[in-house]
């Protein structure tokens, strides 16, 4: 396989030249409101446009009203409705109608539910390339497929990204991938995404943006390059993006908005931090196998396992073009009898057109299953697998337990290893079938307003707001103390997933607008005791390897440890979004600066951090075990906003200290 890794460092007097020409640069320079736009440092940018989904969206709006504001400051928002949409008690839609009562207060597009997965939808009706694009989601840099700076961030973020119309962060540095060739039948943008992941893996994109180029790019349609910056998010990466040419304005035109087209490119002399280089045409059907989207291997290596389950859909693979290639696969064929077929479209949109054009009826004629548009099995929000069951999902995370089966064994595939291999039963390789395999062009879509609510005439005066009995209030810290102090209450291993720490199911995604109720279920796929361990001591401290918190952009996942006592945590690594929403809570995350010391920590040991509010800004700060004495120095490294935030107990206290002052 021609496929190169070529890293370098940049000497601190090319620094003024770092990314320079980059399409990264080209968007983070024009949007800049303030700060010096070089790699790690910390810089202000102006937000064009946020979305939010329901599952973190109740936490958005609640932080929205506190602040206080009348009109969101940004060009767009959008709140959909697409993750908790079973409902099976008064719980989800008691949150959408708050949602939607605070949209129309603030000026806020709704989107109905049933009208599909926010990531999908935002690609169709209002991803504009060159813009920016801030989400309370961590796949929100799908947008980057259409050229769009797309970030996942914590909700509180995004609460204040709407109300200021900013957001601080800091310069990623970017990573080129060189695209070249083009990929052969039975080979898709999955399967781009799932080699990257394998050379890179989940923790080589944080502080990173991925950037796409290479003469392999106009291969690839818009949906393609949607697919593969969806789940760069398992990267760790800020985002990635990809050049806005010919194939996204004639994506803008199928959607009937022309209009929104601009070129961008990086210039042929960007100066990339680190390049990779991928032949398209070398790319085989691949699978991530559990329990990590890293965990890569071909569909021929790993043989043809029998499949109970395959679920087609998410925001990863859920497109017309996505689709259209099952259709085709399943015409004509019948799933296997032992197989269970799930298909969720990306939106509503889409699932119109499979019906107006026949394709649905290949699929229900085939025996599946066709469900909602909407996130659904991907979130565990359905569609369990049995007990120890195999499925093979065209989804980006297969973290244990996510399916909603603790020991279900999740495969992440194509959606053409999937529709094949759900006729076939096992998980199948399409080129050494028989099957056929459609040419799929985009279509034109009509414009459906339907599911969508304008606030137009609606604001803060004229529109209650509409409050069920279980949104309870977000906990708040208070001021960072001078002695913080704490015992250990969870020693974690790498790679713990915001899934971990705050699992997220049918059954818990109801209460993601009750703190007080969620915080029972913190960690416990990895340790059931840790609840009531928290409570036992008052004050808590975690203690974990590298990447802690990567995957979702929950910030229920920090706000639930702050709930039950958690005040600092030391690890030897963090995931992007977690650390801000770790700091957003006023929970002070700390690195070892020796990762050996990580072996000494154990449950039950009490620590300590003296003069703690001198200490944040030190460059070493000191954690003492006051059992043996020992102590251990540890990094902070936070900007200056971030330490002011954490001495306030968190940006809600920090924001109402400066409004206040
Ligand atoms: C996910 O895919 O993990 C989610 C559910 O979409 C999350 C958001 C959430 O936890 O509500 C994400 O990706 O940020
Ligand atoms: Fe929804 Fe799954 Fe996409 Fe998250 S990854 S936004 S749960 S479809």
């Amino acid at each position: 396989m021609d496929m190169k890794i070529g890293y370098y460092n940049l000497k601190r007097t090319e620094r003024t030249k770092a990314m320079k020409g980059t399409i990264t640069y080209k968007i983070l320079k024009d949007h800049l409101i303030s700060g010096d736009l070089q790699p790690g440092e910390e810089i202000t940018i102006r937000i064009d446009q946020t979305l939010t989904q329901d599952s973190t969206g109740t936490m958005v709006y609640l932080q929205l009203e506190a602040m206080d504001v009348d009109r969101i400051k940004t060009e767009l928002s959008v709140a959909y409705i697409d993750h908790n949409t079973l409902q099976t008690g008064f719980e989800n839609a008691d949150d959408h109608a708050f949602i939607e009562s605070v949209a129309k207060r603030h000026g806020v597009l709704f989107s109905k539910p049933g009208n599909g997965i926010c990531h999908q939808i935002h690609l169709e009706n209002y991803g504009i390339p060159g813009k920016t694009l801030l989400g309370s989601d961590s796949h929100t840099p799908t947008g980057g497929g259409l050229g769009m700076m797309a970030i996942g961030a914590g909700g509180l973020d995004v609460a204040v990204a709407m109300a200021q119309g900013s957001y601080n962060l800091r310069v990623p540095r970017v990573v080129g991938v060189k695209l070249t060739g083009s990929l052969k039948p039975w080979v898709s943008a999955k399967d781009v995404i799932l080699h990257v992941l394998q050379v890179l893996t989940v923790k080589g994109g944080v502080g990173k943006v991925i950037e796409y180029f290479g003469e392999g790019v106009s291969s690839l349609s818009v949906t393609d390059r949607a697919t593969i910056t969806n789940m760069g998010a398992e990267l760790g990466a800020t985002t990635s993006i990809f050049p806005s040419d010919e194939n996204t304005k004639a994506y803008l035109a199928s959607q009937g908005r022309e209009e929104d087209y601009r070129p961008l490119s990086a210039d042929s002399d960007a100066v990339y931090d680190q390049t990779l280089e991928v032949n398209l045409s070398d790319l085989a059907p691949l699978a991530a196998k559990p329990h990590s989207p890293d965990n890569v291997a071909s569909v021929e290596e790993i043989g043809s396992i029998t499949v109970d389950q395959v679920a087609i859909g998410s925001c990863t693979n859920s497109s017309y073009t996505d689709l259209m290639k099952v259709a085709g696969i399943l015409k004509g064929n019948k799933v296997h009898p032992d197989v269970s077929l799930v298909i969720s479209p990306g939106s509503s949109r889409i699932l119109s057109k499979l019906a107006e054009n026949g394709a649905l009826a290949h699929m229900i004629n085939a025996g599946a299953r066709v469900i909602e548009c909407a996130c659904g099995p991907c979130i565990g929000m359905g569609q369990s697998p049995k007990s120890g069951g195999v499925s093979l999902r065209t989804f980006n995370r297969n973290f244990k337990g996510r399916s909603g089966t603790a020991d279900a064994e999740v495969y992440l595939v194509s959606p053409e290893t999937a529709a094949v291999s759900a006729i076939t039963g096992k998980l199948t390789d399409g080129r050494k079938t028989e099957y056929n395999l459609p040419e799929i062009q985009e279509t034109v879509f009509a414009k459906n307003e339907s599911y969508m609510i304008y606030p137009e005439g609606t604001n803060k005066q004229n529109t209650p707001l509409v409050m069920g009995p279980n949104i309870k209030p977000f906990p708040l810290n208070t001021a960072l103390k001078e002695k913080v102090e704490g015992s250990v209450v969870l020693v974690g291993k790498d790679n713990i997933t915001t899934d971990d720490i705050m699992p997220s199911n049918a059954k818990l995604l109801p209460y993601r607008s009750n703190i007080p109720h969620l915080s029972n279920y913190c960690f416990t796929t990895i340790d059931e005791g840790f609840a009531a361990r928290c409570q036992i001591a008052e004050n808590g401290v975690i203690i974990a390897g590298s990447n802690y918190g990567q995957g979702s952009s929950r910030e229920h996942a920090a706000l639930a440890p702050l709930y039950l006592g958690i005040r600092f945590v030391v690890t030897k690594s963090y995931a992007r979004i977690h650390r801000a929403n770790l700091i957003n809570s006023g929970i002070v995350p700390l690195v070892f600066a020796n990762e050996a010391d990580y072996e000494d920590f154990s449950l039950g040991q009490n620590l300590t951090i003296e003069n703690a509010r001198d200490a944040m800004s030190g460059e070493k700060i000191i954690v003492k075990n006051q059992d043996t004495g020992k102590e251990y120095e540890t990094i902070g490294n936070f900007t200056p906003e971030e330490r002011a935030m954490l001495l306030a107990g968190g940006k809600i206290n920090l924001i109402k200290e400066t409004t206040t002052a």
